[in-house]
C-alpha cells in the first residue's frame, strides 16, 4: 500500500555544456518523486529542463501540475494503470504524468519483485549505445570531441545541427572518420519546409536518419519533406502519443521513430508506440533527456524491448556527469547492461542524493 510520495528537487552539474539548436545545458534542474509504501520506494525522475525550449514543459511548470492536478489522484492502492485512466482528461503534461507513472510502476514492480524490462516485454540483456553530440564552437573541436566518444567506444554518432552548422560539420565528421561510422543528425526543430533543398544536401553522408528537421506542430510538412529529401525521417518532438504516431506513420511523415517514454506520458504509452512500430516495421530507438541514473535505469528496460533496431541516446553516466545519483552505467563494448532488479532494478544512493538536494517535501495522499 502507498504511505505518501515524497516530491524532491535536485541539481547536478553536466561534465560538459550540451548545445542544442534552441539553447545550452550546463546543470540539471531536478525534480525526482518517491512513492513509498511498507518499506518500499518506487523512483521517478522528470526530464524536463529548466526552461519550455525543447517542448512546452518546463522543470517548475510540471512540479506546479504535479502538485495541483495529479498528485491529488494518487491513493493507496493507485497503479500506473488506473493513475493513467484518472488523468486522461488531463490535457498535455507528458513529462509531469510520466515522472509519476513511472514511480508508480518502479513501487509496484518491486512489490511484485518483478523488474520493468520484463514486465514491458524486453528481450536483450544489453543494449547498443549511441551518444549525442553537442554543437561545437568549431569543426576542429566537434572532430575532436567524436574522436574522443569513439575512442569511448560509442557505436553511433549523433550531431546536434541548427541552420549555420549542418552540412559542413557533418562533411567533416563523415570523411573523417569514414564511411563505416552510424552518424545521424537532430535538428530538434530548427528548419523550416522551404529549407527541403538544403537539407537533402545532407543526404551525400549516408546518414542514418535525420532527426526532427521541422517544428512539432509540422506533422504533415516532414511528409512533404520526406518527398525532397532521401535520407530518412525520424520524428521525437512530434510523437505526443502511439495515435500521433500512427497517423504521422500512415501520412509518410517519418519512417523512424525516437522513443522517449517521458515525451508521450510514460512507459505505458511508450510500449504501446514501440508495439505499434514494430507491427509496421518501423525502426525505432531510445532518446534521452539528460538523464540520471534513475531515468536512465528506466529507458534501459525500454530499450531492451525487440523493435529498438537503432543505438539509442542511453550513454554511460560519466558522459554527463562527475558523479551519478545511482551506481554508474558503465559502457563496456559500446554496451550499456539492462538492469534485473525489481522495478527499474537500481537504487539512488541517499547520502549522495541528499547532498545535491536543494529541497524536499512529503505529500500526503489523497484516499486510502
Ligand atoms: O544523451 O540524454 C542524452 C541527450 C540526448 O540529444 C539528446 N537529447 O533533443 O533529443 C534531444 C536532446 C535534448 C537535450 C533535449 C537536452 C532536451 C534537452
Amino acid at each position: 500500500m502507498i504511505e505518501g510520495i515524497r516530491l524532491r528537487r535536485a541539481h547536478i552539474d553536466l561534465v560538459s555544456p550540451f548545445r542544442t539548436s534552441f539553447g545550452v545545458e550546463t546543470t540539471r534542474d531536478l525534480l525526482y518523486l518517491e512513492v513509498f509504501g511498507g518499506g518500499t520506494a518506487g523512483w521517478g525522475e522528470c526530464v524536463a529542463m529548466s526552461a519550455p525550449m525543447y517542448s512546452s514543459e518546463y522543470v517548475d511548470g510540471c512540479e506546479d501540475v504535479l502538485r495541483r492536478f495529479l498528485l491529488p489522484e494518487v491513493g493507496s492502492d493507485t497503479t500506473a494503470q488506473s493513475f493513467n485512466a484518472a488523468v486522461e482528461g488531463i490535457r498535455g503534461h507528458y513529462m509531469a504524468k510520466a515522472v509519476l507513472e513511472t514511480a508508480l510502476l518502479d513501487f509496484w514492480l518491486r512489490c511484485d519483485q518483478v523488474s520493468l524490462a520484463t514486465f514491458l516485454g524486453a528481450t536483450q540483456p544489453r543494449v547498443r549505445s549511441g551518444v549525442s553530440v553537442g554543437i561545437q564552437p568549431s569543426i576542429d573541436d566537434l572532430v575532436r570531441v567524436v574522436q574522443g566518444y569513439l575512442d569511448d567506444g560509442y557505436l553511433r554518432i549523433k550531431l546536434k545541427i541548427e541552420p549555420g552548422f549542418d552540412i559542413e560539420p557533418v562533411r567533416a565528421v563523415r570523411s573523417t572518420f569514414g564511411d563505416g561510422l552510424l552518424l545521424q543528425v537532430d535538428a530538434n526543430s530548427a528548419y523550416h519546409v522551404s529549407d527541403a533543398e538544403h537539407l537533402a544536401k545532407l543526404d551525400d553522408f549516408d546518414l542514418l536518419l535525420i532527426e526532427q528537421p521541422l517544428p512539432e506542430e509540422q506533422v504533415a510538412s516532414h511528409a512533404q519533406l520526406a518527398k525532397v529529401v532521401r535520407t530518412p525521417i525520424c520524428l521525437d518532438e512530434s510523437i505526443l502519443s502511439a495515435e500521433v504516431a500512427r497517423e504521422a506513420i500512415d501520412i509518410g511523415a517519418c519512417s523512424i521513430i525516437n522513443i522517449k517514454p517521458a515525451r508521450v506520458g510514460g512507459y505505458l504509452e511508450a510500449k504501446k508506440i514501440h508495439d505499434l512500430c514494430f507491427d509496421r516495421g518501423i525502426a525505432v530507438w531510445c532518446g534521452g533527456m539528460l538523464e540520471t541514473g534513475i531515468g536512465r535505469a528506466a529507458n534501459l528496460a525500454l530499450a531492451a524491448l525487440p523493435g529498438f533496431t537503432l543505438p539509442g541516446d542511453t550513454s554511460a553516466s560519466a558522459r554527463y556527469f562527475q558523479r551519478d545519483v545511482t551506481t554508474p552505467f558503465v559502457l563496456r563494448d559500446g554496451h550499456l547492461d539492462v538492469p534485473t532488479g525489481p522495478g527499474i532494478g537500481i537504487d539512488p544512493d541517499l547520502d549522495y542524493l541528499d547532498s545535491i538536494t536543494d529541497r524536499m517535501e512529503t505529500i500526503a495522499i489523497a484516499r486510502g
